[in-house]
């Protein structure tokens, strides 16, 4: 099972700098703990990673020589930022019991214009076998285009990468909704949650516009899944700020949320 934990449930996402969620990472990991089965965990990068992504422009064209300076700060910064989330996350989950090892994803992933080219996923599937729990993350890394030469990779395109290379038989992924509307619950009354979505359904994703999200808010998410879907995988969207949501998801149980099919 693959089981995306959303930074904005992990993090405080409209904080003005890197902020932990203590209580929901505490309430999460413990969640998770109750799963005993090969599990691969991708947390997002909430205030860790797109504050620094967003003020450093990466994955933008890089200009003259200066920007080319900046954005190689911009790399470090983000990327030993989230590293430390990941470190936060790993160190949380050993308190619970599990085995949980950080993959550093910028180590060895590259993309070709933002999309994951170069992944040896060998790695992560030994540790799986000797029954470790790996962790990885949205991270910055190179790119192959000249132009742009680093990208942002979200912890979403990391799952659908993973879920197909290894073949998952189940990919959660949590945030901070309860899912896919019919329209904008915020401000339709009548906006229902789609139990189930489609390529062929019409729904609506909203964006919160205190928070940077440099890699799409859900409307990335859901064309993630709905490409993982394409190649026969499902998924579940599901809200992880929901006291036992998770547990109850990687259990195997009925939760409120949306299935992507
Ligand atoms: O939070 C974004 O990953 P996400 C990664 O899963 C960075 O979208 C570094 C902003």
């Amino acid at each position: 099972m693959i089981l995306k934990i959303g930074g904005s449930a992990i993090t405080i996402k409209d904080a003005k700098e890197p902020t932990i969620d203590e209580e929901n990472l505490d309430r999460i990991t413990q969640e998770v703990s109750k799963y005993n089965d090969d599990l691969i965990i991708v947390h997002g990068a909430g205030s860790y990673g797109h504050i620094y992504a967003q003020k450093f422009g990466i994955g933008d064209v890089i200009g003259n020589v200066n920007d080319h300076l900046y954005k190689l700060e911009g790399v470090c910064r983000t990327q030993a930022s989230v590293q430390l989330l990941n470190y936060m996350v790993c160190t949380k989950l050993h308190e619970k019991g599990v085995p949980a090892i950080g993959i550093k994803p910028s180590s060895f992933i590259v993309t070709d214009n933002k999309r994951i080219t170069l992944c040896d996923t060998e790695v992560i599937k030994r540790y799986v076998d000797n029954g470790f729990v790996p962790v990885l993350y949205g991270d910055a890394v190179l790119d192959y285009n000249d132009y742009m030469k680093y990208a942002i990779i979200s912890g979403d395109q990391i799952i659908a990468y993973l879920a197909e290379q290894l073949k998952a038989d189940r990919v959660i992924l949590s945030s901070d909704v309860d899912g896919i509307y019919t329209d904008n619950p915020k401000t339709n009354p009548d906006a229902e949650l789609l139990e189930v979505v489609t390529k062929d359904s019409e729904y609506v994703t909203t964006a919160n516009n205190d928070q940077s999200d440099v890699t799409g808010g859900m409307s990335g998410k859901v064309k993630e899944l709905l490409d993982l879907a394409d190649k026969g995988i499902q998924s579940q969207i599901i809200n992880a700020e929901v006291p036992g949501n998770i547990q109850l998801a990687v259990s195997g149980q009925k939760v409120k949320g949306t299935i992507i099919k």
